[in-house]
């Protein structure tokens, strides 16, 4: 069994690879990734020189370096996690969200036609659904909710989502896609709440609450991600959207003071800042489908896995720092300096 593995030099991505490669010893995973200033090579160092894994740099918009890689590889599965994600950079600047999470995702589609694949599997986002309403907490997003994009960055995943289907339909690729909450974890990119504020306490740096800080998200460990996907490509019926989720909802303003406790800093570090445009208020998976057809549930509760992912980034503070000194901090002062 060989799967290629978009974006595994990302957040997820490598998660993921990690979890394949312990999970199934003797599955070849292939890492492709065009390394952004989001892929990170460092993350990989444990597998690198694994007789299973191997790494290739390559933009998945490239189509003679992607079918290279599929006449070399003949993979019998894609799972593609390449993207631009994060959804403030999507607002200064939409362009390169279409082409890398429309374009690419189309490139790596037809290559799978060419060659033949046993899956395609697209990861998606809650965020093609919208937001829901502050005061509906009776309404969760299902996987027969109308996709109703907020802001370039979800719409491009809904634009790949809708041509993944329609390649499913059209030319009968077998594809599924998942449309899961929000991670956190080990190395994700200090752009990103969960990271951002944990960084900016150990740097006793002023932390940055959007609006009022009353938005919700609903969080999950990313290894429970990482599950979900092996038993979705696996057992997961093709053609079919899945729903992933913790039932874990909660306020950003609470996650910041959770981190604050957890490492022993004054909320007063704690700044109200502009509000995100377009800012999504709510998101809350139900998850019943992929649990009644794959009986995957949520392992790690949010006390846990915050611990664990707070203790990861004091342990590993080199891993975060190298990104914090180099180009991030024209990053972080673009976004952040006047606001
Ligand atoms: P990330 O930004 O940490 O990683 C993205 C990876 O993709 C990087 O390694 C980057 O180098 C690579 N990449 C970007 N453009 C590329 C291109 N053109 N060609 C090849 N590689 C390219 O992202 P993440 O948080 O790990 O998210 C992974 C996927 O999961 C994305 O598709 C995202 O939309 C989705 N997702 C993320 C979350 C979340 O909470 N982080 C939740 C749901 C879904
Ligand atoms: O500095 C900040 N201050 C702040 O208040 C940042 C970076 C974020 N926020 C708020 C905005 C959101 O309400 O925190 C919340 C979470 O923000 P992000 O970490 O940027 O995540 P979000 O916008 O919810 O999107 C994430 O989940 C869905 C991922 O980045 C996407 O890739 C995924 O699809």
């Amino acid at each position: 069994m060989t799967i290629i593995v978009t974006g595994g030099a990302g957040f997820i991505g490598s998660n993921f690879i990690f979890h394949m490669l312990s999970k199934h010893p003797t599955y070849r995973i292939v890492c492709l990734d065009k390394l952004t200033y989001a892929g990170n090579l460092s993350t990989l160092a444990p597998v690198m020189d694994s007789p299973h894994f191997r790494f290739v740099k390559a933009d998945i918009c490239d189509r003679e370096a992607v079918d290279r890689l599929f006449e070399e590889e003949h993979p019998d599965i894609v799972v593609n996690f390449a993207a631009e994600s994060h959804v403030d950079r999507s607002i200064e600047d939409p362009g390169i969200f279409l082409r890398t999470n429309i374009l690419g995702t189309q490139v790596l589609m037809d290559a799978c036609r060419q060659y033949g694949i046993g899956r395609y599997h697209q990861v998606s986002t809650d965020e093609v659904y919208g937001d829901l309403p502050l005061d509906r907490p009776d309404l969760f997003f299902t996987e027969e909710t109308p996709i109703h994009t907020s802001s370039p960055y979800s719409a491009s995943k809904a634009g790949a989502d809708l041509l993944v289907l329609a390649y499913h339909r059209t030319y009968g690729l077998p594809v599924t896609i998942s449309r899961c909450s929000n991670n956190y974890g080990p190395y994700h990119f200090p752009e990103k709440l969960i990271p951002l504020m944990i960084a900016n306490c150990l740097n006793n740096k002023p932390l940055p609450v959007y609006g009022k800080g009353e938005n919700v998200r609903d969080w999950l460990y990313v290894e429970d991600h990482c599950k979900a996907i092996d038993l979705i490509i696996h057992n997961g019926r093709v053609g079919e959207v899945y729903n992933i989720g913790g039932h874990n909802e909660m306020r950003n303003i609470d996650i910041v003071k959770l981190i604050c406790h957890e490492l022993g800093k004054p909320e007063s570090l704690i700044t109200y800042v502009t509000d995100r445009k377009g800012h999504d208020m709510r998101y809350a998976i139900d998850p019943t489908k992929i649990h009644r057809e794959l009986g995957w549930l949520p392992e790690t509760k949010f006390a846990d896995g915050i611990q664990k992912t707070i203790a990861w980034y004091r342990n590993n503070r080199e891993w975060w720092e190298t990104i914090l000194s180099g180009e991030y901090q024209n990053y972080y002062e673009k976004m952040y300096g006047n606001r």
